[in-house]
Formats: structure tokens, C-alpha cells, sequence
């Protein structure tokens, strides 16, 4: 029989991403449940075309169930996974709970799928959408070239904070729309957009905010220890040197990053490119004189990863620099949990 999937937070922004992506691509599954809080269950939601009734997550939720895809925060992943994984399911789980575990892969298809195999406690993580949209690129060149060093500056879409990210970046623009005095005064643009900053540390409408996630550790922020982490697990180059500086930009969807990679050989930015155009999930768009770049308004809706403005840097004969954009919604979050979930699917 064809498999039982549950999507674990389906009533949430990625997991409506989720029922669109199984709507619209190839039907390997047999019964697919929704699950998610008791305040969301008994909402009806569509998906393959079929209404569904959501149910509420309790342990008999998971009876039957093959694979169960989790989009709930860390602390929900860490009481519950352990639950779906006793009643028979394996877990691909979105949250960071579990990405830094030796005994979980953390699998990018494109770039690892071999790491699925390996999986004793029954869970598989997904990576965090900054760190997916950068080693989508990355890892091709890292193939080819042999990285050693990362520096990178993300410009991060308010959707990666959630629904309510979006609903405030929408409050402020229409606050500040209008009034061509603000943002030539220190303060109006705090002034006008009020006390409500959701959950950003400062006003995002005219504005860019170098800060993403909590504080972690020596100054960085989660964010940008996930992107050091995570890459060094995902290409296995555990003392991969990464700086990363997370910021976050008034765009709804799409997280863009700029790149300085260093590699072990010298390359030009031709050879680069050429890498890069026969990489699965990646598009390369880089025409700056046709104003051709990857650009949120223009990667939003769409699975790869974008990369251009792809030069070799002036200074260093092995390193290059390049600009991605993907959209944090889909190959973020729900695109590559459901790819893995797929994998898990053609094993059964
Ligand atoms: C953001 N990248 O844009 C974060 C959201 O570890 O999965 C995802 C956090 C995570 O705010």
C-alpha cells in the first residue's frame, strides 16, 4: 500500500506550503493526515484536491503513520518527535532542535542524500532556510574546487519570522507610506511605525535590522551560528571556517545571501558559472548589464536556488564572490522536508 504521511503543523505558514507542494507534485502517498495544535484542530484544509479535517496531535495521531514531516517550534519537535518515532513513523523534523546531533542527518538531497541512510533515533533534520539557500550553490563549488573559508551577509525576508513577521511588515510600510519626510531624521521611522515591532528588535519598514534570531554566544546570533554549523555538518568539513552576518530586509519571501568563498585552487569566475549551471536546484541568473541578478520579487514561488553576480575576488585568485536568493517558504523549509520525505517514501 502506498504510505501514510502526517504533515505535523499543517496549519501553519510552511505547512501550507507543505499541502501545496503535495498537491502539485508527483502522488507518492497514500493517506496524508494533517496534524497540529488543539486550537487548530477540526479546521478543514484542502490538499490533493480532498478536504481534510485536522487533527489534534495526541500519540494515537501517529498510529499508522510512515512518515511523519514536523513544522513546529523547537520545543513542540523535541517532546513530540520521540513520540511519532515510538508509534513506528520517521520524523523529518524543520525545527533546529535536532540538526547539531551526531546520531541525526541533516540532508540537503542535492547535496548528501547518502547521510539519509545513517539514521538510529528514527529523525532526520532539515537545515535552516539561510544555510539552504547558500549550500545549494556552495556545495557544486566545494565539489569542484575544495572550500576552506566563508564569509557571508544575509539579507533575510520577514516570512522566515513566521506569519506574523509578515502581517507586521505589512502594518509598518503602510504606516509609513506616504510621508516623504521619514527616514531623513533619526527617529521618524520609529516614530510613525509605533511600539509594535512583533518579532523584530527594530522597525523594518525603511529600514535594515543586522539581527537575526537570539543571542547565542561571543555576540553572534543563533542565526548566524546556524549557518556555521550547519554548513560544516552538511558538506562534512568540520573546521570549515564560516563568518556570517544575519540581517533582516523589509521583503516578504526569498532570503538572499551574499558569498566570499575561499576554495584550495584557483578558479575563474567563467569556470564558476559553468559549475553552477549544471548543479541540480540551481538556476544561475547573472547578466548585470541586462539588470539580470537573483532577486526575492523574482525567486519567490519558485524551488531553486538563485545565484549570480558571480566574480573572482580581485585580491585572491581562489576566492569567489556571488549573490543567492531562494525562497526561505519553499526550498527553506517545505520543499526540501517534502524531497526527503519523498526519499523516505521510494525506501519503504
Ligand atoms: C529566519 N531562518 O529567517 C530563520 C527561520 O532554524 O529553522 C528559521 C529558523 C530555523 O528567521
Amino acid at each position: 500500500a502506498a504510505p501514510t504521511l502526517a504533515v505535523v503543523g499543517a496549519t501553519g505558514s510552511v505547512g501550507t506550503v507543505m499541502l501545496e507542494l503535495l498537491s502539485s507534485r508527483r502522488n507518492v502517498w497514500g493517506e496524508i493526515r494533517l496534524i497540529a495544535s488543539a486550537s487548530s484542530a477540526g479546521r478543514e484544509l484542502t490538499c490533493r484536491g480532498e478536504s481534510l479535517v485536522v487533527r489534534e496531535l495526541t500519540p494515537e495521531a501517529f498510529d499508522g503513520v510512515d512518515v511523519a514531516m514536523f513544522d513546529v517550534p523547537d520545543e513542540v519537535s523535541l517532546e513530540w518527535a520521540p513520540v511519532a518515532v515510538a508509534r513506528g513513523a520517521v520524523v523529518v523534523d524543520n525545527s533546529a532542535a535536532y540538526r547539531m546531533e551526531p546520531d541525526v542527518p541533516l540532508v540537503v538531497p542535492e547535496v548528501n542524500q547518502e547521510v539519509l541512510e545513517h539514521r538510529p533515533r528514527g529523525i532526520v533534520s532539515n537545515a535552516n532556510c539561510t544555510t539552504m539557500a547558500m549550500i545549494m550553490a556552495i556545495a557544486p563549488l566545494h565539489r569542484e574546487y575544495g572550500l576552506r573559508e566563508l564569509v557571508l551577509a544575509s539579507y533575510q525576508a520577514v516570512s522566515g519570522a513566521g506569519q506574523i513577521g509578515v502581517d507586521v511588515l505589512h502594518d509598518q510600510l503602510s504606516k509609513v507610506a506616504g510621508d516623504r519626510a521619514l527616514g531623513s531624521r533619526p527617529g521618524n521611522v520609529r516614530q510613525a511605525v509605533g511600539d509594535d515591532l512583533g518579532p523584530f528588535p527594530a522597525p523594518l519598514a525603511l529600514n535594515v535590522v543586522p539581527w537575526s534570531g537570539d543571542l547565542a554566544q561571543w555576540g553572534w546570533s543563533s542565526e548566524e551560528l546556524k549557518m556555521r554549523n550547519e554548513s560544516r555538518k552538511i558538506l562534512g568539513l568540520p573546521d570549515l571556517k564560516v563568518s556570517a552576518t544575519c540581517v533582516r530586509v523589509p521583503v516578504v519571501t526569498g532570503h538572499s545571501i551574499a558569498v566570499h568563498a575561499v576554495f584550495a585552487a584557483e578558479l575563474d569566475a567563467d569556470g564558476a558559472r559553468d559549475v553552477l549551471r549544471h548543479a541540480p536546484g540551481v538556476i544561475v541568473v547573472d547578466d548585470p548589464e541586462a539588470g539580470e541578478f537573483p532577486m526575492p520579487i523574482d525567486a519567490v514561488g519558485t524551488d531553486p536556488s538563485w545565484v549570480g553576480r558571480i566574480r573572482r575576488a580581485i585580491d585572491d585568485p581562489r576566492a569567489l564572490d556571488l549573490f543567492v536568493t531562494g525562497d526561505n517558504m519553499r526550498k527553506g523549509a517545505a520543499l526540501n522536508t517534502v524531497q526527503i520525505a519523498e526519499l523516505l517514501a521510494a525506501d519503504l
